[in-house]
């Protein structure tokens, strides 16, 4: 099948052009946020800059970061870029401590996160004869809205459903004959369980494509995924800061998610220094947002730990991928000092045959950090007997071992043990003090 593109003169413009977008964009977009966002103006004054000195991509990096610690601090509003008058909307996220990050936009942003959207949806073979269901969270959270928007643009009959309800979410997608579906992949995942137990194959379903992301998924997953359901599963990354969902997504190749640059700018940094590292080293994504008015954030620090790769695509896009983010540099795990990925854990697992669910339990026991790991067997591989579990037990203690570096405590527990989450997966629990 031929490549598709929802706005191809864009998604597939030479670099020279990107780059030329790029520039003029980023000198406007200083500007306006030196003339209308205090909080920013400081922290340049601070360096000792003015507008005047960033007169491309090359001076980027003279900037000043911005974290999620400026963010509380400017909240709610110390950073809008444009006259509440001119807002339309805000976004939040679901963060668990201290203030949550409020997003403003103003129509014009919906307007182009929406064809953010669109090209992902496009890239995944969305078309106009195509029925999408959106089973991301609709409300605060950015997945509904942003797929939503998305879908109405490429003029997909969309299914504005939401999470939860799995039942419902079964019958719509059975009835309406969905063809696409949005979802976080561990709700994508919960969703093929149910229909397997339901005895339907995949020929049954009539999903084609799924455009799965808001949280960390290993490649085996995303196999298992496409198995269950009989369809071709596809990344999406953002966040809310950015807009949400959109600002990278897979293409055909599905090694990798295209960075919509002619709206972000993407850094990769050393999350320690501060320092920009050149293409294919890992480090922590930086975004630069060059369109967005209301929350138009510059060098935004996004804790994601990332490579950058410009190796030509063959999808025929010519905008920079990133790779799956390889974990957070704040939701990294240090146990007895060696650092550690849920993403790593799961990979150990999807390969073990485990693909249904699991948790991380980490706790410090005499000053000893412990670290279990609670795997959920399948109804396939579901034993009650206890030499046959001891047995699986230590071939995945064995597995996590050389993986990590490090002794896990596995428990392997029934079928259905451990809560199923209709958003993003709650995978970690730390129980240290620390
Ligand atoms: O999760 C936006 C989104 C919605 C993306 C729907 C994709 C689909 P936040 O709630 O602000 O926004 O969380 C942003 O989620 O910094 C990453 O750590 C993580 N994340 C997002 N997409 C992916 C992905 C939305 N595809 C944070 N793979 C980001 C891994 C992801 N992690």
């Amino acid at each position: 099948m031929a490549e598709r593109y929802f706005q191809p003169e864009i998604e597939t413009a030479s670099r020279e052009q990107i780059r030329a977008w790029q520039d003029e964009r980023l000198v406007k977009q200083v500007r306006h946020v030196w003339e209308n966002v205090p909080y920013y103006r400081k922290k340049m004054e601070e360096k000792g800059l003015t507008p005047a000195d960033i007169k491309g991509v090359d001076d980027l990096h003279k900037l000043p970061f911005l974290s999620k610690d400026d963010l509380r601090d400017a909240y709610p509003y110390g950073l809008l870029g444009a006259p509440l008058k001119d807002c339309v909307r805000i976004h939040s996220t679901s963060g668990t401590t201290g203030k949550r990050v409020v997003a403003f936009y103003t129509q014009e942003d919906i307007d182009l996160w929406d064809d953010c959207c669109a090209r992902a949806l496009t890239a995944a073979g969305a078309t106009n004869e195509d029925v999408c269901q959106v089973s991301y969270g609709f409300g605060l959270f950015t997945g509904g809205a942003g797929l939503n928007g998305g879908s109405h643009k490429v003029g997909c009959l969309t299914i504005p459903m939401s999470s939860g309800n799995t039942e419902r979410q079964i019958m719509f997608i059975r009835d309406l004959n969905a063809t696409i579906l949005c979802a976080t992949p561990s709700y994508a995942a919960y969703l093929g369980e149910s229909m397997k137990e339901m005895g339907l194959t995949p020929a049954q379903i009539p999903l084609k494509a799924g455009i799965f992301g808001a949280e960390a998924w290993s490649e085996e997953m995303r196999q298992d995924i496409q198995k269950t359901l009989g369809i071709r599963a596809f990344d999406i990354y953002g966040l809310t800061e950015l807009s949400g969902p959109g600002v990278a997504f897979e293409c055909s190749a599905q090694n990798g998610m295209h960075i919509n640059e002619d709206h972000f700018i993407a850094e990769i940094i050393d999350p320690k220094t501060g320092e920009v590292l050149p293409d294919g080293q890992q480090g922590e994504l930086v975004f630069t947002a060059l369109t967005k008015k209301a929350f138009p954030l510059l060098r935004y620090r996004t804790k994601d730990i990332c490579v950058l790769s410009h190796e030509p695509c063959p999808c025929g896009r010519t905008h920079v991928k990133m790779c799956k983010p390889r974990g957070r540099s704040d939701d990294m795990l240090i146990i007895r000092g060696v650092n550690v990925f849920p993403s790593q854990i799961e990979t150990v697992l999807l390969n073990m045959g485990y693909p249904a669910n699991y948790q991380i339990i980490v706790d410090r026991v005499n000053h000893t950090d412990t670290l279990e790991v609670q795997v959920e067997m399948t109804p396939e591989v579901f034993t009650d007997s206890m030499g046959e579990i001891a047995q699986r037990q230590k071939a995945l203690v064995d597995g996590l071992r050389s993986m990590l570096g490090l002794t896990a405590k596995v428990s392997l527990v029934a079928p259905k043990t451990i809560v199923r989450s209709e958003g993003k997966a709650v995978r970690v629990i730390d129980k240290r003090k620390i």
